[in-house]
Parts: C-alpha cells; structure tokens; sequence
C-alpha cells in the first residue's frame, strides 16, 4: 500500500511540502545506509493526538546518532518540539512518526564524515503493521535461515539504516515461505527478535524476553511492556531463550512501535499453546491500549502535541 501522504515533512527545520522533500541521488545514504531514524507513534486520545515515548525515542535517536559519528545539528529538546510540531501541523488525529537522520549529498566515498547531514520528520496515517487480524488472531511466524548482526559486526541497539538490510532478508524470506515474520537468532543461536519486533515467550507463568546481549534493538515498546507485566504481578526475566523454549511456549507475542503488541499463533508450522492468543498476552494487550487510547497512563509515556 503506498504512503498516505500528509501535507508537510519538516526537513532541516523547515515545513516543506510532501512531494517537495526530495534528496540528490548520489546522497551518500542512498549507496551506504548512511542513516539512523526512529518510528514513533501518536495516538487519538480525549485530549487529542499524544506521543507514545516522545522522550525515549529522541534519546535512542541521538544514541543512534552519536555511534555513528553523526553531529546532530539539533538538540534533543529541538527535535521533539518538532516532532510535537509535524503532527499537529499536518492536523492528524494519530500518525506514525518517522524522525529520519542521513549523510546527504556533497561527496561520495565510503568514508562518511565529509558529508552534511539532513534531518527530516515526516508523519503519516499507519494501521496495523502485520495486518488488520494481527492483533487478535495473532501472526504465522517461522524462526529465519538468517542470523542477527553479531555483536562484532554492527550495533544492534542503533537504529542505524543500513543495518535493516537484515531485516530485510529475514521478511522476504518470510513471505517466501508463506509466513509473516521471522524470528531471528543471534550468533550463539539463541533468539534475538523479529525483522522489526522485540519477542517475549511466556512458559509456566514466567515472561522471558531476550537481554540486550542477544543483538536486540532495545525497545521503548518492550520496556513499556516489561513495566505493564510488573504492574500486573508477573515475574519477568531478561535471559537467553534457546530455540526449543518457540515450541514449549504456551504463548509468544511481539512488541514494536509498528507492530504494538501482536500475538505469535504459529512458529515453524507448530501451534503456540492453543493456536490462538493466550490470556496473558490479552492482559498485557489491554493495559498497552489502555495507555494509548489516553485511559490510563500512569508513568506518564504520553506526550500530549497540544499542550
Ligand atoms: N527490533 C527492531 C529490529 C526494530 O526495528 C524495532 C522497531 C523493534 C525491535 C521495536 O522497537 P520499539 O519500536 O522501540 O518498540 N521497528 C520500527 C520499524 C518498523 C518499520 O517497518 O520501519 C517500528 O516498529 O517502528
């Protein structure tokens, strides 16, 4: 489906038109990846859109920025006004957000520090990520042929562009074999997370998510669920998950900014638990869209754009 376009995308602090903000196609992120971006969403609340992790997402975003050697032109205090800016300029109710930071066009060359850096913020209407049913049937998902970036290869925990040539890899073949997503091991074998989601695996009572060690983007959404699932009393522990823990499961869901919370009903062709979403799973469901519909936040994750 192709992008619903908005009205405007703020680009080097300026609002320009949506299909006016073009780059050079020797812009050296085209041939190197040179990139580091963030997906956020806002959500229609009572009081108007709001921000799921304004703060957190700015922050990794500069994290980003900051292993890649990338002089932000901006503070972080200037670019989540801009973001609050973006949604409430292009008048959305909810919106996807996607802060953009890439080496543009001057010199080529793989070494990157010569080239001037471009920051854009663009925002646009996006439903479900894994598909409209996701949400309460839950995804088809089949562990990948490929492996994660090793922990000597690239920075996981960056949200670095080129590094998504991976994830790539891992959907398509994915969609080759007739599933929704992949679920990626890390180098050792134990597994890290989807192509675009954090994974967490709920056996005997207990929720397991994968540590940061496993070559996983640490997620704002998974931290926000590891606090939803302490809130609700259940013991959840950051460790290894070896392969075999998919199919003993009773329940395994994914996190992401896309992708919110979406049961996993299938991995490898074998029925996680029921075959269908699991209750702890619909409890951690209700207390996330709890705080997205505005209901209930009480550790204050939503930033409100008209305030
Ligand atoms: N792992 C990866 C590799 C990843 O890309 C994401 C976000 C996550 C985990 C979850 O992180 P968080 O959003 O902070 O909970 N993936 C983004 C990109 C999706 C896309 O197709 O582009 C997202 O969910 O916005």
């Amino acid at each position: 489906m192709p992008i619903p376009k908005a009205q405007s995308i703020w680009f080097n602090g300026e609002f320009v038109p949506w299909d006016e903000a073009k780059v050079h196609v020797l812009s050296h992120v085209l041939h190197y990846g040179s990139s580091v971006f963030e997906g956020i969403r806002a959500y229609s609340t009572p009081k108007g859109p709001a921000v799921l992790g304004l703060k957190p997402h700015v922050d990794r975003l500069f994290f980003s920025a900051k292993v890649s050697r990338m002089e932000m032109p901006f503070s972080t205090e200037e670019i989540m006004k801009a973001i609050k800016e973006t949604v409430r300029h292009n008048g959305h109710e909810a919106c996807y957000i996607r802060p953009l930071v890439f080496r543009g066009y001057e010199v080529l060359g793989v070494y990157p520090l010569a080239c001037p850096l471009d920051v854009i913020i663009a925002t646009w209407e996006w439903g479900a990520y894994l598909g409209p049913e996701a949400i309460e049937q839950g995804v088809d998902v089949a562990v990948s042929s490929w492996r994660r970036t090793a922990p000597d290869v690239g920075m996981a925990m960056a949200k670095i562009g080129g590094q998504y040539t991976n994830s790539q890899l891992v959907v398509m073949e994915a969609r080759d074999r007739g599933v929704t997503e992949g679920i990626v091991l890390d180098v050792f074998g134990f597994v890290s997370e989807g192509s675009g989601e954090n994974i967490f695996v709920i056996y005997d009572g207990i929720i397991y998510t994968p540590p940061l060690s496993a070559s996983i983007l640490g997620g704002i959404t998974r931290r926000y669920v590891m606090q939803l699932a302490d809130d609700l009393g259940y013991t959840v522990k950051e460790q290894n998950i070896p392969r075999e823990m998919l199919y003993a499961a009773d329940e395994i869901f994914f996190t992401g900014t896309a992708a919110e919370v979406t049961p996993i009903k299938r991995v490898d062709g074998l029925a996680v638990g029921a075959g269908s979403r699991g209750p702890i799973t619909k409890k951690l469901q209700d207390a996330f869209f709890a705080v997205t519909r505005g209901e209930k936040d009480p550790h204050g994750w939503l930033t409100y754009v008209n305030e």
